[in-house]
């Protein structure tokens, strides 16, 4: 291990959340030196930021772990089928703890720019407090969903109450006892906050700007007979993750919608929102998310779900999206969401109709009328994909940006690499598959290692993407995507956030096509001996 002194190193990482724990785990393997940089006080990125309360997996939480040791997974006993944020918290810790990780990070050690220096080889890098670094390999482990960001209401510092985001939530509880609660924002974030602060909270206000389709998450514990039998087969469980769509356990069923009677399909429907997890999402019927009719169908078994569940009718036509089929976005996994706005001290706010106008010392008003309150808990998402990137100064080649660069859109090799950024590699980069993110994780970090092996063993210092292998990835990212009715939606998938400028209208950032295709090319790459790359 390089002292803490060390300035210089073999390779630095940026960010200590899964990405940068496990790819700091394979670089000492290689016996190179590392520091990883962390903006926080601990490692687990996601699951260190997001404490808001109700915060939990949506995946199964033996299929979400690590898998790359078999005594980590021995040695940990997940309590509940889909784990809350303090497990999670806790089990990333450990981590760190058994691979005595953190003598290798910074703490509180924000990067603010980076930059090749093709002369020398390196990268110099740069922390908000001013300290310089310089590394051979700069790998990137930021996130995909891991830039806040807030609304741009007049006013908002201007209130005296508590307020923050979902991702910004303080490391002391929060009581909401006898509170005038307000939530802005219904996506996974704010779906699983509403559920739970509506235990509590004297009153809650919910502002919906648009409503999200939801679905039943069935959590409980895990019984000890679950545990053993889960413990066994591990092995089995992470096959079946790197088989299917997007490495959740869930596959989608390989009948069409129409293939079957609509007594048969009304029954598969109610079968699924009645299972645990994402099948209702992911284990559908395969055209669900390309065949319009289809997604229709099931748009309408979720519509009657809703009004069953909400009382008044009005409100469930508020909860219901009009513009939107099923699972063209996230679909939030929800614990009695719905039921939520049956209570007395719940009101749901339309805030398209009615747009929230500025916050004020005591609250905030829409277009209609004033409110006020002690709390406003911001769940209004992410600058995702790219926004991480953007916030760094990355300069490659003659002080070309990534911004830059990515003007017109995002350019990737296989996410991972970028023509003019040579030594740079992007874990969950824009372009990587996503779905069940630390299989994805696993995957790239391992990629990303075989290279560095592969240059290590022919001395070889420099990798940079080709600009034909990048475009050409580049266009089969854009082909994949083309027809898949989640790419003509808003949302964080397609790059909306209308909060941020630039991000008005739907980009091309997320990889669409399956992660086994994913993984296809890029072994196809390694196996071929890196052909699309420039090595020297
Ligand atoms: P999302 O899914 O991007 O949701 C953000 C929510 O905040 C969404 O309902 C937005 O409404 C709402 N929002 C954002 N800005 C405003 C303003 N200015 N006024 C009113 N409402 C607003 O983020 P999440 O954190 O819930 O989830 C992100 C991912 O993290 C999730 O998919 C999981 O995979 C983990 P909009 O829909 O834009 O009208």
């Amino acid at each position: 291990a390089a002292p803490a002194t060390a300035t210089r190193f073999d390779a630095i990482v940026i960010g200590a959340g899964m990405s940068g724990m496990y790819q700091l785990i394979r670089l000492r393997e290689l016996g190179l030196t590392a520091r990883v940089f962390e903006a926080g006080t601990g490692v687990g990125g996601t699951w260190y930021w997001n404490r808001y309360p109700g915060a939990r997996f949506d995946s199964e939480s033996y299929s979400y772990g690590f898998s790359f040791s078999e005594e980590l997974l021995q040695d940990w006993s997940w309590s509940e089928h889909f784990a809350p944020q303090p497990e999670t918290l806790r089990y990333l810790n450990h981590v760190a703890d058994r691979f005595d990780l953190r003598r290798d990070i910074q703490f509180k050690a924000r990067v603010s720019r980076a930059a090749w220096r093709d002369a020398t080889r390196d990268w110099a890098v740069t922390l908000e407090d001013g300290s310089e670094f310089t590394c051979r390999y700069l790998i990137t482990a930021i996130g995909v969903l891991s830039t806040p960001t807030l609304p741009r209401f007049e006013g908002m510092d201007s209130f005296r109450g508590l307020s923050f985001h979902t991702a910004r939530w303080p490391h002391e509880k929060v009581d909401f006892a006898g509170k005038r609660v307000a939530v802005i924002g219904t996506g996974a974030t704010g779906v699983q906050t509403i559920q739970e602060v509506a235990k509590t909270a004297g009153h809650l206000t919910v502002f919906q700007r648009t409503p999200n389709w939801c679905a039943p998450l069935h959590n409980r514990p895990i019984t000890e007979e679950e545990q053993k039998e889960i413990k066994a087969n591990y092995a089995e469980i992470f096959r079946r993750c790197q088989e299917t769509f997007s490495c959740f356990l869930h596959t989608p069923d390989p009948r069409g919608t129409f293939e079957v009677t609509k007594e048969e399909r009304e029954a598969f429907y109610e079968q699924l929102y009645a299972s645990p997890g994402f099948g209702i999402w992911v284990g559908n019927f395969k055209d669900m998310l390309t065949d319009p009719a289809a997604n229709a169908e099931i748009s309408d078994f979720v519509a009657r779900k809703i009004r069953q569940r909400v009382k008044d009718p009005k409100v469930a036509e508020m909860l219901i999206p009009k513009n939107h089929g099923f699972g063209t976005r996230r679909v939030p996994l929800e614990t009695r969401y719905y039921e939520v706005y049956n209570q007395p001290n719940v009101l749901l706010v339309d805030s398209k109709a009615t747009p929230i106008r500025r916050v004020t010392p005591t609250g905030l008003e829409t277009s209609e009328q004033a409110y006020e309150f002690d709390i406003i808990i911001y769940a209004t998402g992410f600058d995702a994909l790219t926004g991480a990137f953007d916030r760094i100064d990355i300069r490659g080649e003659g002080g070309l940006t990534l911004k830059q660069k990515w003007s017109a859109g995002a350019q990737t090799l296989m996410g991972m690499l970028v023509e003019d950024f040579p030594n740079m590699f992007m874990l969950l980069g824009p372009h990587t598959a996503l779905g069940n993110i630390p299989r994805s994780i696993e995957y790239n970090v391992d990629w990303v290692t075989a290279l560095l092996r592969h240059m290590q063993a022919r001395g070889l210092t420099r990798a940079e993407a080709r600009p034909e292998a990048m475009a050409a990835w580049t266009e089969h990212v854009k082909a994949v995507g083309a027809g898949l009715l989640t790419n003509q939606v808003d949302s964080w998938m397609t790059g909306v956030n209308l909060n941020v400028e630039g991000k008005q209208t739907r980009t091309i950032a997320r990889y669409s096509g399956s992660a086994p295709e994913y993984r296809a090319w890029c072994d196809r790459i390694a196996a071929g001996g890196y052909r699309e790359l420039d090595l020297a």
